[in-house]
């Protein structure tokens, strides 16, 4: 079990000297009898200047592997049915073009705003980070409605490159400014 965060909470993971090479990135989530919900996970791959180097090195249900193939998802699911992980992104970071400074995770709901869906409908809702080597979860939020109840979508992360390594910046922030939000600060 990780770290279970509070919303604003930041916590740097990799002041240990532990070294990350492929990470595990998942989410998951079940409907309440009634309602549907489709959860989605995106990263972007920025550059010094906070910005994508290519529209590709944003990685989403469009667009499943990045242009040096170091981040990949394994796909869209649209409904949360069934146990564990729903959308998994894999990302190695040993092989990420040498220009990407940062990775920003960014879990949204799909159309929320014109289906009227928030994180308060959903059930059993996380998004978790893993060191595959190590087997290791090491982070979780727990998307409860008290915390981001009224959120459609939430920058949950950012891994930042520091010479060789790379530090885990948990920040948790939920926003109602739409996948498009995000893509819009970005591109
Ligand atoms: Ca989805
Ligand atoms: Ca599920």
């Amino acid at each position: 079990m990780g770290i279970d965060l509070k919303k604003g909470s930041k916590v740097n993971l990799m002041k240990d000297n532990v070294r990350l090479d492929k990470v595990m990135l998942g989410i998951g989530w079940d409907i309440i009898p009634g309602n549907s919900l489709d959860l989605d996970i995106s990263v972007f791959m920025v550059g010094e200047n906070g910005k994508l180097p290519a529209d590709e090195y944003f990685i989403f249900y469009n667009n499943l592997k990045s242009p040096d193939n170091s981040v990949e998802h394994t796909g869209d699911n649209r409904d949360g049915e069934g146990d564990g992980d729903d959308e998994m992104i894999l990302a190695y970071l040993s092989q990420i073009n040498p220009s990407i400074k940062e990775l920003i995770f960014v879990a949204s709901i799909h159309n929320a705003e014109v289906l009227n869906h928030h994180f308060g409908m959903l059930d059993n809702a996380y998004i978790r980070i893993v060191d595959v080597d190590k087997k290791n979860e090491f982070l979780r939020f727990n998307l409860n409605k008290s915390t981001f109840g009224n959120a459609t979508d939430m920058e949950f992360g950012r891994l930042i490159k520091s010479g060789r390594d790379w530090t885990f910046k948990a920040t948790g922030d939920g926003t109602r400014i739409g996948l498009q939000g995000y893509v819009d600060q970005y591109v």
